[in-house]
């Protein structure tokens, strides 16, 4: 038994380092989460390692032999002392990292430019401000095929905004961006596994999250909240340009007073559009 429990503890500790299903590489300011996450590693692996020993150590140490016996000690002032200190550094030095990452991330640099991502069964559309740098106001009562965000059409300041209603979300490299985030059904989650960043979207209310993209590329968004059957495939892609690529891609794109009515994009998934069509 103790040569099991050896085994395990440095099994486990092997597995983690040698690990093929480690963090993809990052592409976004939040190294400080990925630290957090160190620590917390490096903590819970030192304390299991430790207590796994301890008890192999015990159990070696302590068998069973004929004639001995054990001391009775239920209470011990020092120990308990000890533990309830040493514990209480642990969770403290596993908590703080994570309030100081936390207290930047819901606080959005004053010069991060908006984006709104609405989430529904199963799919992510995109909203950007437009020349006048503000979004417009938004309504559920104003949704239809044509306004399929629920922009308000008497407010002035949504005609311009840009919608992507089906394509992919594109953002400039090295600016920060805060997400504003909407649901139009149940919650749902939005995740780019490389941004290290993340947030629930919840009918009836405006989320937000913010991040700074550090490297171009193509990423995948995925829901990271289950949400009905075709969960699993609702994802979008999110593409980090550098500026003048990302400057042609805008000015490609439609605005609210240009969105025109068009049949919904089709379901990326087979099951799902067969589905559909027999509900039909
Ligand atoms: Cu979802």
């Amino acid at each position: 038994m103790p040569l099991i429990l050896v085994l395990i503890a440095f099994g486990s500790v092997a597995f983690h380092l040698l690990s093929p299903w480690w963090w993809t590489p990052i592409a976004s300011n939040w190294g400080t989460i990925d630290v957090t996450l160190i620590i917390t590693f490096w903590i819970t692996g030192a304390v299991f390692t430790v207590i796994l020993l301890f008890m192999a150590y015990c159990l070696a140490r302590f068998r069973h032999r004929p004639g001995q016996r054990a001391a009775y000690e239920p209470e011990s002032r020092r120990l308990e002392g000890w533990l309830t200190a040493v514990t209480a550094l642990g969770v403290a030095a596993m908590l703080a990292p994570g309030l100081a990452v936390w207290a930047q991330f819901v606080r959005p640099p004053a010069e991060a430019s908006a984006v709104e991502i609405v989430a529904q069964q199963w799919r992510w559309s995109y909203r950007l401000p437009g020349a006048d740098g503000r979004l417009g106001a938004v309504g559920i009562e104003y949704v239809s095929d044509e306004n399929p965000l629920g922009l308000d059409p008497k407010d002035p300041a949504g005609r311009d905004d840009v919608i992507v209603d089906g394509g992919d979300l594109h953002l400039p490299l090295g600016r920060p961006v805060k997400v504003l985030l909407r649901a139009f059904d149940v919650v749902h989650n939005f995740y780019v596994p490389e941004f290290r960043a993340k947030m629930d979207a919840i009918p009836g209310m405006v989320t937000s999250v913010w991040f700074t993209p550090t490297r171009t590329g193509t990423f995948e968004a995925i829901c990271n909240e289950v949400c009905g059957v075709n969960h699993y495939a609702m994802r979008g892609r999110v593409v980090v340009d550098a500026e003048p690529a990302y400057r042609s891609w805008l000015d490609q794109q439609k605005t609210f007073s240009t969105f025109a009515a068009r049949p919904l994009p089709a379901p990326r998934d087979a099951g799902l559009r067969r589905r559909l069509a027999e509900d039909r």
